[in-house]
Parts: C-alpha cells; sequence; structure tokens
C-alpha cells in the first residue's frame, strides 16, 4: 500500500474530475489534459492497460514500485521540473566529452558523445530492427546522465505531439518561454527548403531524402536554446563533403530549426497514435512508427532535428524519441508476455548494403545481436527491449 501510493498519489487531485469527465478511474497516474486536444477513452484504455499490466509484475529484479521511474508529458510537468530538465541539458554541454577524439575530433562535450554514437549508428538503428531497442536504452543512457551527472531530480519527459497535432507551438515544448525547448529558427528568405538531402554510407550516395520548406531555417530565436552551440554533423546534405563525410570535425554553430506545421496536422493525431498502439503485429507496430510518427515529428522540427544522423544536436530529440518509446511501451504493455521481445526489421537501414561494410548482408535483426551504444557498451538487442528489466525501470504516465 506504503509503496503504490507514490504512483497514485500524483494523480489524486485528479480523481473528482476524471469521474465527473466519465474517464477510467485513476490506477497507476493517468495523464491529465494541459491543454490542447484531450486524450480519447480508447487511447486512455490502451494507457491503462499498459500501466496495470506493467505495474503488475513488478518487483522485477531492482525495479519496485518504489524505484521505477514515471516519464510524464513536457505539458503535464511543472515549471521547476521543466527549468530543471533544461538546466541539466545545459550541465551536460558545460561537461568535456569522453569520446575518442581521434573518432570525432569535434565533440566537445557530454552531449556530443550522444550525437557522436548515433551518428555512427545511423545506418544501422534506422529503418531496421533496431530502432526501438536501441533508442529505448540511448534514452536511458541520456537519462541517466541527467540525474548522475548532473543532478536531474526527475525522469525523462516526452513530447505528447497528439495533444498539439493540429497547433504544435501550442504546446510548452515549442512554446518560445525559458522554460520550452524554444521556438522556431529565424526565417531565412533563401534557405528554408525544399530539399533533397544524400543520406552517405548507405546507396553509394544515391539515397536521398526529401525535406520539405519550412518556416524558419535559421538560428533559433528564443527560450533557452537560443544562441546554444553545437558542433558536430550536420551530416545529411545536398552536397557530401568527402573530407568530412559523417560531420565528425568541429563546426561551431547556432541550433537551428525549420518548423513545418504541415508535418503535424492531420498526421500525428490521436488517431494515428492510435493506430500505432493497436498494431496487430511487430511488423505494423514498427512500420506504422516509422511512417506515420517518426519521420514525421523530425520532419516538424527540421533542420538540424530532422538530420537522421546528427538530429541529437536538437534537445528536443530526446523528448521526441521518449513519446516514440512510449508508444511502443504501450503497445507492448498491452500482452507483456509476447510482445517484450517481438523485434521485426533488417539489420541496416531499409536492408540496404553498408558502404562501408558490405559484407553486412541486409539479413533480418535478432534479438541476440549486438548493438553499439558507444563508450564500449555493446548490449545484447534483448537488453534494450524490457520496460522493468536489465538497465529499465520506467513507466510512461
Ligand atoms: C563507426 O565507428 C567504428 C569504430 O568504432 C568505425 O569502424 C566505423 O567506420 C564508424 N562508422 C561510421 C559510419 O562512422
Ligand atoms: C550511385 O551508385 C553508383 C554505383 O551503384 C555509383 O557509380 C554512383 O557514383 C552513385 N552516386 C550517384 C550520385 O549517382
Ligand atoms: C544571440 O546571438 C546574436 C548574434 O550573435 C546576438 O545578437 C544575441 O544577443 C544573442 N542572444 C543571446 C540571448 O545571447
Ligand atoms: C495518419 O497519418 C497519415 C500520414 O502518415 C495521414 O495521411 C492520415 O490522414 C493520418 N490519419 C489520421 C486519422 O490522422
Ligand atoms: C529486409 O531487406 C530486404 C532487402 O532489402 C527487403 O526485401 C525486406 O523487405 C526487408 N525486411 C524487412 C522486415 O524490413
Ligand atoms: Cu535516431
Amino acid at each position: 500500500m506504503v509503496a503504490t501510493s507514490r504512483l497514485v498519489g500524483a494523480c489524486i487531485a485528479l480523481t473528482s474530475q476524471m469521474v465527473s469527465s466519465a474517464a477510467l478511474p485513476p490506477k497507476g497516474c493517468p495523464a491529465q489534459n494541459h491543454g490542447g486536444i484531450p486524450m480519447p477513452k480508447e487511447f486512455q484504455r490502451y494507457q491503462q492497460k499498459y500501466r496495470e499490466n506493467l505495474l503488475a509484475v513488478l518487483p522485477t529484479g531492482k525495479c519496485t514500485e518504489e524505484t521505477i521511474g514515471i516519464r510524464k508529458s513536457w505539458d503535464e510537468i511543472d515549471d521547476n521540473t521543466r527549468l530543471g530538465y533544461i538546466r541539466a541539458v545545459h550541465c551536460l554541454a558545460s561537461k568535456p566529452a569522453l569520446t575518442d577524439r581521434r573518432l570525432a575530433p569535434g565533440a566537445v562535450n557530454r552531449l556530443d558523445d550522444f550525437t557522436y554514437i548515433h551518428i555512427n549508428q545511423t545506418n544501422i538503428i534506422h529503418g531496421s530492427g533496431y530502432l526501438l531497442p536501441w533508442h529505448r536504452i540511448f534514452l536511458t543512457q541520456f537519462e541517466t546522465a541527467l540525474r548522475e551527472e548532473c543532478g536531474y531530480e526527475d525522469y525523462l519527459p516526452y513530447w505528447d505531439n497528439a495533444r498539439f497535432s493540429e497547433d504544435p507551438l501550442r504546446s510548452k515544448v515549442w512554446d518560445g518561454s525559458s522554460s520550452s525547448m524554444g521556438g522556431n529558427g529565424l526565417y531565412l528568405k533563401n534557405d528554408h527548403g525544399p530539399y533533397h538531402e544524400i543520406l552517405p554510407g548507405v546507396g553509394n550516395g544515391n539515397f536521398t531524402l526529401a525535406m520539405p520548406a519550412g518556416s524558419g531555417g535559421g538560428c533559433v530565436q528564443d527560450g533557452p536554446f537560443q544562441n546554444f552551440t553545437i558542433s558536430l554533423g550536420p551530416v545529411a546534405k545536398e552536397n557530401i563533403d568527402l573530407t568530412n563525410k559523417y560531420g565528425y570535425k568541429a563546426n561551431p554553430r547556432c541550433l537551428s530549426r525549420n518548423f513545418h506545421v504541415k508535418s503535424s496536422e492531420g498526421i500525428l493525431t490521436w488517431a494515428n497514435a492510435t493506430k500505432i498502439v493497436t498494431s496487430p503485429t511487430i511488423h505494423e507496430l514498427r512500420i506504422n512508427i516509422e511512417s506515420l510518427w517518426h519521420k514525421n515529428s523530425h520532419t516538424f522540427i527540421g533542420k538540424e532535428g530532422a538530420d537522421p544522423f546528427s538530429t541529437t544536436n536538437d534537445p528536443a530529440f530526446y523528448l521526441l524519441h521518449a513519446q516514440i518509446d512510449r508508444l511502443w511501451a504501450i503497445w507492448q504493455g498491452q500482452d507483456l508476455e509476447s510482445r517484450t521481445y517481438a523485434i521485426d526489421g533488417n539489420r541496416t537501414f531499409f536492408g540496404l548494403p553498408l558502404d562501408y561494410a558490405p559484407d553486412v548482408p541486409p539479413s533480418l535483426a535478432t534479438i541476440y545481436d549486438r548493438m553499439d551504444m558507444g563508450l564500449g557498451f555493446t548490449p545484447l538487442t534483448l537488453e534494450g527491449m524490457p520496460m522493468t528489466d536489465h538497465d529499465s525501470c520506467f513507466v510512461y504516465q
């Protein structure tokens, strides 16, 4: 009883409101509705089932109801938590990189360690079977760095896109205030797209990504990441510089964005989120996440955040991917036994051969494959799949 109160406690204030709106009773902790389009009852039911099933298997090893990290929507946490998170991100940006300088001379700070390995692994961990497990471990490592190296006391927040799909700039993620991720980049008359970006490393430079013309293109103009200096990348470009193919050299510049609202309107909707969490198979789940959500969330941000390689340069990346991880978690949580370790997809981007490792066949990924998380950490894929085992211990609110 004492143990569960931590999870239920935060919801008590909500109870009367929940009852009057005839929503489901709070068990675990239902999301609040801080603005935007409320969560439909159908989605609430899936979220609730996920939460109940997940909490029912506790304790598993070191993960208990006492220790489980509760990941909340950026729009629902209070300003102090948001400011604490932002302060911790700046703190990582002020600490020296641990990555070997020979691998990435441009890696300056602890954020760059994450960006370096994300660039290095891009052609393996996107459009492949590793997308979900690799990013789950990556997020947990980032969350741990914020907490252990920078004193952040909460857990990783997520960007609940669906709540603001029709008007994303109203979300506290993007409203430009000092407790947001900041707003759009400066509108550049001649450099806001559309672009046809080449992805180096696959298809001998014949693979391009179409990027729509956004409404910005330049440096972020407000909020805590205004004039935020980044160093690695960009990597996906209209012309690849062969002397700096993966952007590992130092390239200090501001963080830029190029909001494309049409990537959100009518796309990052509750209906599509529901379609994802109700995917009948892991194959459909993966395809739905990639085609309905993942690509479009990145394209909405544009510029740095939309570069498949160095996207982590935009601190909003972590909120975006926590939402992807949450959708997978809710899907897994409908039937933990059969879905936790379900995997689908190839070992490389769209099953294409890698230019630098042509011997890696575009064969299917397995849960016993090793993944490279950087700094010498190479877990098995299966370690990135559970939510309350191995190094994971979290639940999305
Ligand atoms: C990634 O890093 C490894 C060394 O750990 C290197 O062999 C490989 O070429 C790198 N790949 C890319 C695309 O940078
Ligand atoms: C495309 O791939 C072919 C080999 O498959 C290569 O000869 C060519 O240089 C590549 N790049 C472009 C831009 O066509
Ligand atoms: C950001 O940089 C611009 C141009 O370098 C400068 O004019 C502006 O004062 C800076 N803003 C902040 C908040 O540092
Ligand atoms: C789901 O997303 C697709 C684009 O990927 C869009 O065409 C479709 O209208 C969306 N459906 C709903 C119901 O939001
Ligand atoms: C794996 O890659 C092959 C070859 O590109 C492709 O035909 C197949 O559809 C891919 N399978 C999955 C599950 O992505
Ligand atoms: Cu990624």
